[in-house]
């Protein structure tokens, strides 16, 4: 197997801001940029900020905050001190954020200052600290720096990320240091990206693909990352003269194509689009070489795993599938029940085995074990098959889950809270397509007796329980919903049903 030479993502960011201090590792909307020299000052300013605040190895630092260049230094910081760096989807309200910190059972704990006051009262035991959306906060409020890098092995927890469980409740994946470097390095070399690279950078960072995909792939190659908070397709295109690659989900690419302005012309000096963290339609595969040129390059990835497979840099790009294992990466489609290696062509359950796959669940022994088989396989959930020439297709997911703009949702937290409601018997919820976001949440309600179907009540009993992009779209109610001879709720015949809900 491919071995690891071990150096962390942090001092392999080290090296580069050794090599070229004042390069721009930011270039922002307003025209300014902050340089490699500059991000280490503010990184070891905050880990200054982490140390005074009784920070160790191994603590967690939970962090709920706007997308910033100094987000990216938090995150830097706690690496340098040897603390776990825990992301959170800014969408989440305060009930899912209490569950989180019940969890990690953070240090410290980084939040908006606007949310302050509420973090104090949800993680009494923490230090809470603040950072703006403008890189203002206490975080940063100190004259000191820390210069100490604190030393870890690869096998150290670096970060954990939290995915959503089938039973409704979310399971930490612990990422070691080894974990992250091992995958930044393969895509590195996979998709031949360098110091001369200008990444187009428009996703949130509180995920993999935002953080450890693209920020670490910049941060380790040395190369420039065109900062944006959020995904505008107008201004995204008009980035692409001065930007070389963008990495985004399908939602990105629909959106793009939906633009007049997306041309062969804006895309000419681009060297590669890359798609992930949802299936791609192969229509907007098409559509895109044929408006642009550049066959768009999907790959595929996990929480758990980082990514595992991708499309040729070189070679043929083929719509629909998800290319071939990532150098290192053993990523097989096996017998469900015995973990047996599939021939091409059968369709089976997605493995992947190698120094990309976490390393347990956050305290959950149990879930670490039946999700990791003996020969270390991991059970991503998903479920493919291999062609003759070696390229993987996902074809489904034995996993009870929807993908809405490439946040994974999971109907059973919904369903539990919705089965709560007092109009409500029982409940079903499930993905149906959506023209911008892939697929959409659909709530299928079994009314109780005598009840009428009350969206606006339902809305607002989620209101505070759940994060925005988790609550349905749209309400439909049935006499019952339709079961198989085991009682199992019939979801791929409700899906069918409404399937045509939100098609324009
Ligand atoms: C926003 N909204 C959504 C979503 N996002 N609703 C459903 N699903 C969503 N994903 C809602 C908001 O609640 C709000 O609702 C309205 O849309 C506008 O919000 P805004 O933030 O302006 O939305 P947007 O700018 O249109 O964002 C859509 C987006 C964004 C660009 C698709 O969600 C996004 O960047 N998604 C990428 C997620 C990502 O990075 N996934 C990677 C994780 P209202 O107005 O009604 O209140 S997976 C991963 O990391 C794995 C390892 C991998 O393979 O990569
Ligand atoms: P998450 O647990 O949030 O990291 O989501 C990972 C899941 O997203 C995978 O298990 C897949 O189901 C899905 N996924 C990621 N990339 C792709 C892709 N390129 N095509 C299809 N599904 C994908």
């Amino acid at each position: 197997m491919f071995q690891l030479p071990y150096r962390s993502v942090y001092t392999r960011f080290l090296d580069r801001v050794a090599a070229h201090p004042s390069k721009p590792v930011f270039e922002l909307a307003d025209g300014s940029s902050i340089s490699y020299g500059k991000l280490l000052k503010t990184t070891q300013s905050i880990a200054a900020v982490l140390h005074a605040a009784g920070i160790t190895t191994g603590d967690r630092v939970v962090v709920q905050v706007e997308k910033s260049p100094q987000a990216i230094a938090a995150y830097l910081a706690t690496l340098q001190v040897g603390a776990v760096y825990v992301p959170l989807n800014t969408a989440y309200t305060d009930a899912e954020l209490r569950y989180f910190l019940d969890d990690a059972e953070p240090a410290v704990l980084i939040v908006d200052p606007g949310r302050a006051e509420q973090a104090r009262k949800l993680a009494p035991e923490s230090a809470v600290l603040t950072l703006d959306r403008h890189g203002n906060g206490s975080l940063l409020e100190t004259k000191t720096t820390r210069t100490t890098v604190e030393p870890v092995h690869g096998d150290h927890a670096a970060a954990i990320l939290y995915t959503s469980g089938t039973t409704g409740r979310s399971k930490g994946a612990v990422l070691t240091h080894d974990n992250l470097a091992s995958n930044c390095l393969a895509l590195l070399e996979a998709w031949e990206f360098t110091g001369n690279d200008r990444l187009i950078h428009a996703l949130p960072i509180f995920h993999i693909h935002g953080l450890f995909v693209a920020a670490n792939m910049t941060l380790v190659a040395g190369a420039t990352m065109v900062w944006m908070d959020a995904f505008d397709a107008e201004v995204v295109i008009e980035h692409f003269a001065s930007a070389t690659v963008l990495m985004g989900v399908p939602t990105f690419y629909t959106r793009l194509l939906a633009s007049p302005n997306l041309s062969r012309e804006a895309a000419a000096t681009m060297r590669l689009f890359v798609s992930g963290s949802a299936p791609l339609l192969a229509a907007d595969h098409a559509a895109f070489t044929q408006r642009t040129g550049h066959h768009i390059l999907e790959r595929y990835g996990m929480t758990e795993t980082g990514m595992n497979t991708t499309n040729p840099y070189h070679g043929q790009r083929r719509a629909g599938s998800v290319g071939s294992p990532l150098r290192g990466v053993e990523v097989i489609v096996a017998d469900a029940e015995s973990g047996t290696e599939l021939p091409a062509g059968e369709i089976g359950s997605i493995e992947v085995r190698g120094p990309n796959v976490f390393d347990r669940y956050w305290r959950n022994a149990e879930k670490t074990e039946q999700e990791i088989r003996d020969s270390g396989f991991f059970i991503t959930g998903d479920q493919g098959y291999y062609d003759d020439d070696g390229y993987l297709y996902i074809s489904g997911r034995s996993k009870d889950m929807i993908i809405s703009g490439s946040y994974n949702v999971y109907p059973k937290e919904i369903e539990q809270l919705l089965d709560e409601h007092p109009t409500v018997k029982e409940s079903a919820v499930i993905g149906v397509p959506h023209p911008d976001l892939g697929e959409t949440v659909v709530a299928v309600i079994v009314l109780a007796e005598g009840r009428d179907l009350d969206t606006a009540a339902l809305e607002s009993s989620l209101r505070d329980d759940l994060a925005r992009f988790k609550q349905p779209r749209a309400y439909r109610a049935v006499d019952e919903l339709p079961r198989n001879v085991m009682g199992k709720v019939q979801k791929a015949q409700l899906r069918d049903h409404f399937s045509e809900l939100f098609r324009s």
